[in-house]
Order: structure tokens, then C-alpha cells, then sequence
């Protein structure tokens, strides 16, 4: 048995940690079976010293535990030894450290330091300073934050490899500063140069591209902190002695792109500017930072019909283009960026709207190599101006996000499948940078949390993000008012309007689905006044009937089933999404309470809970069970958060599937319904009809778009229309993951995986098997460890695989068994006949008339039973309709007929293979 990947606040070996009670988390891996802790010790020491000895405890425990030493002293290095025994028998060790920051904004002694230049300015200011060491030095430590996005410089070379630091966060009540590792200081002249972009701090943001939404200078803080051999200290920072001047960056913005220009050299430079900037909200950084994650080559070179020189690198993504050039010196290089290609094969930038997205590069006659600094694109394509000879190798795409560690994996017999799998993980991707952005290309990119409360539940398969939401929701909280609830993005930038449902209940539902992922209760208290603050502000707005029925919403947005000229919010009747909502925020938040033994906050919400779902039932449901708006988000909502009463289920799921048929199958739902309508369908006894909407790969559908070649989702179902066209309304995203939200659903229900017990520590594995698909293996990697369930179905077998990690237990239902197996730690096997087939027939009840009198065989039968039936005129009329929409209204024995028929078309057909 070993102890393994021992991480401090989820992170390895944490340097500049302000949390003042961090919390201990480490793998139990094992060869054996049936594993659990039975005791584990924690040591921590400072400088030899022992600082908290938790002392042997009787405990099988081995995540998230709390430091419960003395109090932590700043800028220190802890050592932390931790040892687990096994039931086995087994003894592990592991070692680890963390290093704490500044603890407090205020103990930072250093100024703030601004500019003077004339408004006009927009070239990024560069701040410096030298300095000299004198002494042999053992370890150096940078703080630093700006206000604007910043860079530094040490001796010419960048500090870490993170971007877009400080983050962006609510800098009316918080800013995150940041810490470095440096190790080439050397004794002698030294220089530190940070380099400071408008960001969004102050840079051109929002839907009306305006700048200054926080300020109107940048700023920046930092200071550096040498220890010396001999143990003496020295702190160098920012104050009145330091300089500042412009440099190569000549502008930034994150939606316009950046100018970089090296024959630049001034000459000129002026003393700062000491500033003030309320240090009470400085907080370390709280999340992974954002890194560049990986490099992909170009792919093709394009000469488009309208003579564009473009690259495609055959992937949506966010980032940018690196370029290497040798050119003369002044030629400019101009770089355009693009999601698609229009259907002529031009360069199709428009759904970027306002966000002109334009990098460029200045040459110094020498090869030199560009990178952006301070803007980052969502884009597939670059055009490219200024260079007559384009050699691929010389640009690369750099992937940039939030550095979370991959936790998921999915993959199955339906390419198409894996590819929306693929799509999906790339929305992620391209909008987990920094905060949760609805998409990365166009002039928004906002914290729109609608979409991240409907997409959270996936992306916390895919990757860990624990910190990421961690560090969103104290924004979110941050934001939170008594009057005006939640706002609908995060960090606010759009003003204050009233919390709209299920955008604004993000507040509850994140936090909620952070404690069930990685059993991590102090979310839920961080959260806590939040999640009942935003249930109350509904409350308070409640009419006499106790139901939320005032104010804009945005409904089912987006949803096919109600002409969109007429607005977004889709068919379902907007305040039903509403009280929807509320009934289901209110529950959850009891069950915060109640995980926080908040007894009679539990009972309140508890109450209030049964008090809204009476409500809803009275207002939305008739007395024989019919919802008012019978849409597919409708019988969703009333189904999925078992707000129907149970008599009335039935219809409402009959209801359901009525919709369903009238769309041949097809969902019509917009951002509410669609997270949830597979897993309604089987909750609800009918995975068969949810593997038939998953599988749909006509409009519209997940895998139309993927059939049209998508490499992100779309935020609409019809992005790019059948005929090749764009949308245009003005909001067309093709990176837009809200819809990637089918994720959770593939993980949770195809491949089985889900959690009883918070953080995994109780695992249900419940495959369930799907026409259409054959296999299906999927990986989770859990705070305990890796979570596998994968299974085939062929050849009338059924396989099954299943690995649970040590430290935990699992449930195993196996598909078409009814006994469920408990299970321990390790690997296991399962085969048994099944005499189900889960390979897509030829024919089936959707194949058209024409289709089936195409087939001699089916003409023949078909006159067998009724002489001279497929020369009927009717049956001409027919041909392009679905042989279930023939039969629509036609007697039973016909519909037992055509079945028969399309039983010995498909027997012929597996006779010939
Ligand atoms: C759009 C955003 C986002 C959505 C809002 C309501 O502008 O892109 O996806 O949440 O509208």
C-alpha cells in the first residue's frame, strides 16, 4: 500500500497558501482488494520544529482534513508527513509542503504605483526598477498584482509561466496577488520590470465595448523578498524610487488583440506615480492559474476564393498564435482570427460581433518569435497580412485556461459520440479561463452564470474544479445583494438588474455540486449566507399564491419550441421555470443546512420547500395532471425536480413523450430543459427514447453538429443551418458549452458513474446500455483515486469492467440484472449472455415508406398480407413519410404487420453479412 499525490488544498506542494487552516488530502494505492484506512497521523513542522501532530487517529478519513496547529505565521515554510494504515494491515507514508504568502493584504508594505501619461496613451506601461544584491542568496519570493493584467520581468526573463494574472475577480472587493518562485537572482545589478495591460480591469469590455469599468489607471504592487545565506532579509519594493516608461507592447486589449512593435525603444522615462489601492481586499491567488496547456501546429494553408492567406489549425480554441519571422526591419505582420470558414471557404470572422481580434507584430529585421501578452482569441482560423511566404512551421496555437487537472474520460463505439465528447472538453477548455465565460471570442465573454450552473455538473467530470468555482462563487457572493439577488454575470459588469432563475441560482446549485464531487463542506459554509440569501430575495418577491411570478426572466432560453423573433426565453411559461427553480434551490439549500447542522434553518427550508411545491402544483398543474405549458422543459422540470405529485407523473411523462413524437424524436429544449431531459427520460423508464434524442444526428441534435463538423458546441442547435448558412441574429457562438451539459448524463448514465456518498467515498456504478452504442468506457479520476466502469455488449455477451479506488465502497447494478453487488476496493470482472442487441438494425419504425418499398423482399411480404397494397395511389403520396407516421392513426393489426416486415428485412439483412 502506498500514500500517494498528497495534496494541500487540492494543490501539490502549494507556495504563497493564505488559507489559514489548509486542509490535508492524499490516494491510498493498493495491489489488494477491499481496502480502507483504519488510522492516519498527520505532522506538520516548521524548520524542524514541530508544529501539529494530530497524533494516531482511528479513522478512515483521507480527504479535505483540517491543519490544527497554531496559528500560521506569513511567508513560512510548513512540512507536512502524513502516515495511513490499512485494514489490511499496511503502512503508507507520504511528504509534502506548503509555503504560506502574506497572509494579509495589509502586511504588504510596498506602495502603489500608477503613471501620468496623457489619457491618449495606449501603450502598455512598463514599470521597473534596479537594484542591487550584495550577499549570496538562498531563496527569493516575488508578490506582486496589478490593477490591469500584468507581467514581469526579471533580468529580461518572465516571471512563472502563468497568464492574465491578477484574474479577474470583483475588484471592487477583491483582488487576488499572485507569488513567484525565483531562482536565477544572482548578487550584483538586478532589474524587475512589470509590465501592466488594461485587461479588464480597465480595457474596452462588455456589450457596448466600453472601457473603464473599474478604473481608469493601471496600477501594480509587488515586492521582493531576498533571504540571504546569511539568514538576513531584504524586501526591494514598489514605491516613488521606481520608473516607468512604454515599451514594445504599443496596445492591448483583450477583445481588439495586441500590437507589439520591437523597433520600439524609449527613451524616455518618468517617476511613478504613488497611488492608493485598499489593501484589505488583496487575497492570494485561489484558483490554478492560467497557462498556456498545450501547442498545436498548423494544419493547413488556406488560399481562400477571396485571396485570404489562412491557417487552419482544425480545432476551436482560446489562446493565441505564436509566430516566428525573420523580416525586414518595420514590416508588419498582421494576424486575424476566426471560428469558421463561411460556406464559399472565406474567412468568416462575424460571430466575433465588435471583438475585432487583431495581433500585431512589428519586426526588427532579426528571426524573432512573437506572443500576445495580455489578449487571448477563441478562434480556429487565422488570416494573415504582411508575409509573402508563409512556411506552416513557423506558427503555432497556444491553448490557454484555467490549468485544472483532467479528471475525465469518455470514450464508446459512436465516433460521433466521441467526438461531441472531444467538443465538449474543448468548450470547457476555451471558457474555464480564469472565470466561467458563456463564450471566448465575441465582445462578451462574461461570467454569464446560467451557463455555468446548467454546464457545471460535466465540467466537474472532465476536470477538477473544486478551486475554480471556489474562487468564482466568493465572487458571486461578492456581488450578491439584498435587493437585486444575484447578478446574471459574474464579475458584474453589466449593473444591477434582478436575479432572473437559473441564471442567478448558480448560487446554490454550484456550491451544492462542489460538496457531492469532493465532499468539501466548507464550500458549502463559505457559501452558505449566499445560497439562503438567494432563496430568501425569491421569497421576498413572492406574491400571496407564495409563488415568484414578477420581474424578467430568460426562461427556457434559446429553446426551438417558440418563434424567436419574439424574444429568447423559449415556450415554457417563464415563471414556471421560476418557481421550478426556487422549489429546487430551496431544497437544496436545506440540505446544506442540514449538512452543516443548521437544525432549524433545515426545518424552514424544509417547510418552505413543500409550502412552494403545493404552490407550483396549484398554479401549473390541473387536477387530472396537465402542465400548463405541456413543452418538453415543462414535463422536464415537473419531472426532474419531483415537483408533479406522484398521481400525476404518469401523464406528465406521457406528455413528455407526446412532445417528443411531434418533434420525430427530436429535442426542442433551450438552456434549462436540455441539461436535464435525457436524465428524465431515464429516471422515467425510457433510456431507450433518451438513446434515440442522443442519437439523433439531424437538426436538431448534438451530433448535427458535430455531422457539420464541429470541433466546440455551438450555443445554438442551429449555429451553422442545414444549408451551410450561419445564424445571424448577432448571437452566434460556436464555443459555447451550455449545451455540452448532455456530458454529465453521458458519464452518469451510459457509463454508469455516480456518487452516494459525498467526495465518492460510496460509489453507484450503473451502466446502462443504449441501441446504437456497443461499448462505452469511461474514467473518473476522484479525490480517493480512479473510478473506471466500461462495458461491451456484442455477440449476445455482456461485459463489464469496474475499478474502485481504496478508501471507498461501491454499489454495482449490472445492466439487465436486478441484484445489486456490494463491492470493496480493486478491480473487477463480469460476463453473462443477454440476448439484447444494441447494433442499429437497417430498418426500423423511423425508416421512410420509400426505404422499405425500395426492398423486394418487403413489396413481396407486404402483398402477401394485403393483395395489391403497394400499388395503392395513398401509398405514392407516402413515400417520404416515416413508417410511424404512416401508421399514426392506422389499426393495430397493420402496425403488427409492418413490423413483421421489418423484422425479416433486418434478419436478410444480418443473413447477408
Ligand atoms: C447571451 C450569453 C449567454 C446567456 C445570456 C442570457 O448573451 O451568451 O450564453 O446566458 O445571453
Amino acid at each position: 500500500m502506498e500514500l500517494k499525490e498528497l495534496r494541500i488544498e487540492y494543490r501539490k506542494n502549494p507556495v504563497g497558501l493564505d488559507v489559514t487552516k489548509p486542509r490535508f488530502s492524499w490516494k491510498i494505492v493498493s495491489t489488494e482488494s477491499n481496502v480502507l484506512q483504519t488510522a492516519y497521523r498527520i505532522v506538520v513542522t516548521k524548520a524542524g520544529e514541530l508544529i501539529w501532530d494530530s497524533g494516531k487517529r482511528e479513522s478512515d478519513t483521507s480527504v479535505l482534513i483540517e491543519y490544527e496547529g497554531s496559528a500560521l505565521t506569513a511567508c513560512t515554510v510548513y512540512r507536512v508527513q502524513v502516515e495511513a494504515w490499512d485494514n489490511n494491515g499496511n503502512y503508507g507514508a507520504a511528504e509534502g509542503s506548503f509555503e504560506t504568502g502574506l497572509l494579509k493584504g495589509t502586511n504588504f508594505s510596498a506602495d502603489w504605483i500608477t503613471h501620468d501619461f496623457a489619457d491618449e496613451e495606449t501603450a502598455c506601461p512598463v514599470f521597473f526598477k534596479d537594484f542591487q544584491l550584495e550577499k549570496e542568496i538562498e531563496t527569493v519570493r516575488v508578490y506582486a498584482t496589478s490593477l490591469g493584467i500584468y507581467e514581469i520581468k526579471m533580468n529580461g526573463e518572465k516571471l512563472g509561466d502563468s497568464f492574465f494574472a491578477p484574474g479577474w475577480t470583483n475588484y471592487n472587493k477583491r483582488l487576488q496577488y499572485q507569488t513567484y518562485t525565483v531562482d536565477e537572482l544572482q548578487p550584483g545589478q538586478n532589474k524587475i520590470e512589470i509590465t501592466v495591460g488594461n485587461g479588464w480591469y480597465k480595457g474596452i469590455f462588455g456589450f457596448v465595448c466600453t472601457p473603464n469599468h473599474y478604473g481608469d489607471r493601471v496600477a501594480t504592487l509587488a515586492e521582493i523578498h531576498v533571504k540571504y545565506s546569511d539568514g538576513t532579509k531584504e524586501i526591494i519594493k514598489t514605491d516613488n524610487t521606481w520608473k516607468v516608461t512604454t515599451g514594445r507592447i504599443r496596445s492591448s486589449e483583450i477583445y481588439m488583440g495586441e500590437t507589439i512593435d520591437s523597433t520600439f525603444i524609449n527613451q524616455k522615462c518618468s517617476p511613478v506615480v504613488v497611488t492608493t489601492f485598499d489593501k484589505n481586499r488583496l487575497v492570494a491567488q485561489e484558483s490554478e492559474p492560467v497557462r498556456i496547456t498545450q501547442k498545436l501546429p498548423a494544419k493547413e494553408l488556406i488560399i481562400t476564393p477571396k485571396g485570404e492567406k489562412v491557417i487552419d489549425f482544425g480545432q476551436i480554441l482560446t489562446g493565441f498564435i505564436k509566430v516566428k519571422v525573420h523580416g525586414e526591419t518595420g514590416q508588419k505582420i498582421t494576424v486575424r482570427h476566426a471560428e469558421a470558414l463561411d460556406k464559399d471557404g472565406n474567412f468568416y470572422p462575424d460571430t466575433l460581433r465588435q471583438a475585432i481580434s487583431v495581433d500585431t507584430f512589428i519586426c526588427n529585421g532579426q528571426e524573432q518569435s512573437f506572443l500576445p501578452h495580455f489578449t487571448f482569441h477563441g478562434f480556429r482560423y487565422i488570416s494573415i497580412e504582411g508575409l509573402d511566404n508563409i512556411d506552416l512551421e513557423n506558427f503555432t496555437a497556444c491553448v490557454l485556461h484555467t490549468d485544472m487537472e483532467p479528471t475525465g474520460t469518455f470514450t464508446c463505439s459512436n465516433q460521433l459520440v466521441n467526438q461531441l465528447q472531444s467538443n465538449i472538453q474543448w468548450s470547457q477548455r476555451g471558457n474555464f479561463l480564469d472565470i466561467p465565460t458563456d463564450c471566448p471570442q465575441r465582445d462578451e465573454r462574461l461570467g454569464w452564470t446560467g451557463d455555468a450552473q446548467v454546464f457545471a455538473g460535466t465540467a466537474a467530470y472532465n476536470y477538477n474544479v473544486s478551486l475554480f468555482f471556489t474562487k468564482w462563487l466568493r465572487d458571486l457572493a461578492s456581488e450578491q445583494t439584498k435587493e437585486f439577488g444575484v447578478p446574471h454575470v459574474v464579475p458584474n459588469i453589466l449593473g444591477d438588474q434582478d436575479g432572473a432563475a437559473a441564471w442567478s441560482d448558480a448560487a446554490v446549485i454550484i456550491p451544492w455540486m462542489i460538496y457531492e464531487t469532493y465532499g468539501d463542506a466548507r464550500v458549502l459554509e463559505a457559501q452558505y449566507e449566499s445560497m439562503t440569501g438567494w432563496v430568501d430575495y425569491i421569497t421576498a418577491r413572492c406574491g400571496s399564491n407564495g409563488l415568484w411570478q414578477i420581474g424578467f426572466q430568460y426562461g427556457d432560453w434559446l429553446a426551438l419550441d417558440k418563434e424567436e423573433s419574439a424574444d429568447r426565453t423559449g415556450a415554457t411559461d417563464v415563471y414556471l421555470v421560476a418557481n421550478a427553480y426556487y422549489a429546487y434551490s430551496t431544497n437544496l439549500v436545506r440540505k446544506a443546512a442540514e449538512v452543516l447542522n443548521k437544525h432549524e434553518d433545515a426545518e424552514k427550508y424544509s417547510n418552505l420547500y413543500r409550502t412552494i411545491k403545493k404552490a407550483f402544483n396549484k398554479e401549473y398543474i390541473t387536477a387530472t395532471g396537465r402542465l400548463v405549458s405541456e413543452t418538453q422543459t415543462a414535463c422536464v422540470l415537473a419531472l426532474y425536480f419531483d415537483l408533479a405529485e406522484e398521481k400525476h407523473r404518469k401523464r406528465i411523462l406521457q406528455s413528455l413523450e407526446t412532445n417528443i413524437a411531434n418533434h420525430k424524436n427530436h429535442l426542442s429544449t433551450g438552456f434549462v430543459g436540455t441539461p436535464y431531459l435525457c436524465h428524465t427520460l431515464t429516471e422515467n423508464n425510457r433510456h431507450d427514447l433518451a438513446g434515440t434524442i442522443f442519437l439523433k444526428d439531424d437538426y436538431p441534435s448534438w451530433l448535427y453538429a458535430v455531422k457539420k463538423g464541429a470541433t466546440t458546441i455551438w450555443e445554438r442547435w442551429n449555429s451553422i443551418l442545414p444549408n451551410g448558412d450561419f445564424e445571424t441574429s448577432g448571437m452566434n457562438s460556436l464555443n459555447h458549452y451550455a449545451y455540452g451539459s448532455i456530458g454529465e448524463w453521458m458519464y452518469r448514465r451510459l457509463a454508469g458513474i455516480n456518487q452516494l456518498e459525498p467526495g465518492y467515498k460510496k460509489i453507484l456504478i450503473k451502466p446502462q446500455l443504449m441501441k446504437g452504442i456497443t461499448f462505452v468506457e469511461a474514467t473518473y479520476k476522484s479525490v480517493y483515486g480512479k473510478i473506471k466502469s466500461a462495458w461491451t455488449c456484442q455477440n449476445q455477451r455482456i461485459k463489464v469492467e469496474v475499478e474502485i479506488p481504496a478508501n471507498t465502497t461501491a454499489l454495482l447494478l449490472l445492466p439487465e440484472k436486478e441484484e445489486p453487488i456490494e463491492l470493496g476496493s480493486g478491480r473487477y470482472q463480469y460476463e453473462y449472455e443477454t440476448t439484447t442487441v444494441l447494433e442499429i438494425e437497417k430498418f426500423s419504425m423511423e425508416s421512410t415508406l420509400k426505404e422499405l418499398l425500395d426492398e423486394p423482399l418487403a413489396v413481396e411480404l407486404l402483398n402477401q398480407h394485403s393483395p395489391g397494397l403497394t400499388e395503392h395511389p395513398m401509398i405514392q403520396f407516402a413515400h417520404n413519410l416515416s413508417i410511424s407516421e404512416v401508421l399514426a392513426k392506422a389499426p393495430d393489426e397493420s402496425v403488427v404487420m409492418f413490423k413483421s416486415v421489418i423484422e425479416a428485412l433486418n434478419q436478410n439483412e444480418q443473413s447477408k453479412s
